[in-house]
């Protein structure tokens, strides 16, 4: 609801700590809710996001193959991708997916067995280095989102940084101060 009401330009689906039955559920409700020009993204498995016409999925290193994956998905459907290093993020280059994950940025207390954190140096390199828009993730706060972006990523992840927050409804509204001018570009 926080999300939705905040006008956040994406919401990805993870919620990893509750049923499956009960993650299609939060999905239909969000994309139900959703806004007009929200996008809704679903983590790990394409069932959901195709039986629920979602806008994306997004999956990581040891979910089904993204050339795989994108067999059974839409054409329109966006299909995202995990790296967590530059290795990963070449090889990516030539797997058919719109937009790579990369991170942890900064250390993250939200995943578990989370990769070490890469730092703003080696994100700027994965920026450089791949034709496919990077959205940052993992540790990412309202004070190291202008550097996340400065460092050329396309959007970032946030999920502490903004529920961690006694005032999320805020750090939404500067996040999105931030993030829309990139993405629209
Ligand atoms: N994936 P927070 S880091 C879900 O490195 C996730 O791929 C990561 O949560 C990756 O904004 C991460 O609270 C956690 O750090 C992001």
């Amino acid at each position: 609801k926080i999300l939705i009401e905040g006008n956040v330009p994406i919401i990805q689906v993870r919620a990893k700590q509750i049923l499956q039955k009960e993650r299609f559920e939060l999905g239909a409700n969000i994309i139900a809710e959703r806004k007009k020009n929200q996008l809704v993204i679903m983590n790990d498995r394409l069932d959901f996001p195709l039986l629920l016409n979602a806008d994306g999925v997004h999956l990581g290193q040891s979910d089904l193959p993204p050339v795989t994956a994108r067999k059974l998905l839409t054409p329109s459907m966006l299909l995202g991708y995990s790296t967590h290093n530059l290795e990963q993020v070449k090889e990516a280059q030539s797997l058919p997916v719109d937009y790579l994950g990369f991170g942890p940025i900064f250390e993250t207390k939200t995943k578990d067995h989370a990769d070490s954190a890469v730092g703003i140096d080696l994100l700027h390199k994965a920026c450089k280095l791949s034709f496919k828009p990077i959205v940052a993730i993992g540790g990412i706060d309202i004070d190291s989102l202008s550097d996340v972006i400065a460092a050329g990523a396309k959007s970032a992840v946030m999920i502490s940084g903004i529920f961690d927050h006694d005032n999320p409804a805020k750090i939404i509204a500067r996040a999105n101060a931030i993030i829309y001018p990139t993405i629209s570009s």
